[in-house]
């Protein structure tokens, strides 16, 4: 479980998110797919332009998830246990895929949010990112 300073810092950066943590998630996706064109595979269903209205509507489903998962600090693997089957039994994604976007999704809010994304920032960050990787991937240790 997350340190408490940690989980102070990620649910006042929620906060300031508000309503557009949809918005951020979903340039996070996109930098991920340009950046890292090998994670379009699990999309080739998907409309992946450039402002594609698919890629916003599954960046606010993820976005949800995230929040969900603020909510749920204590609880990250029983918050997430329904998308952790989703992801690895239906939509077989492969682990490393995961740190992919949460690399961009760092650089997306680190981006948006520079005043706000200290050193500690990151670092807070950083391990709830983690924290949700673990309890969405079984086993990635
Ligand atoms: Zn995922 C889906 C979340 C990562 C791939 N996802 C999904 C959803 C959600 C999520 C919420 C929706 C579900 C339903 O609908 O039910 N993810 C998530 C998160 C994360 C993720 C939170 C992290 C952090 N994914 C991921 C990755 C990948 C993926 C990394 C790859 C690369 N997903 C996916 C897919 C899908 C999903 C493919 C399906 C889509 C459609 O729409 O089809």
């Amino acid at each position: 479980v997350l340190e408490a300073a940690d989980q102070a810092a990620v649910r006042a950066l929620w906060l300031k998110l508000g309503s557009n943590v949809g918005v951020y998630t979903t340039e996070a996706l996109e930098r991920t797919f340009l950046a890292f064109p090998s994670t379009k595979t699990y999309f080739l269903h998907l409309d992946l332009s450039p402002g594609s209205a698919q890629v916003r509507a599954h960046g606010q489903k993820v976005a949800d998830a995230l929040t969900l998962a603020v909510d749920h600090l204590d609880d990250l693997p029983g918050a997430l246990s329904a998308l952790r089957e989703l992801h690895a039994h239906k939509l077989r994604v492969d682990p490393v895929k995961f740190k992919l976007l949460v690399h961009c999704l760092l650089v997306t809010l680190a981006r948006h949010y520079p005043g706000d994304f200290s050193p500690s920032l990151q670092a807070s960050l950083d391990k709830f990112l983690s924290h949700v990787i673990s309890a969405l991937v079984p086993n990635c240790h």
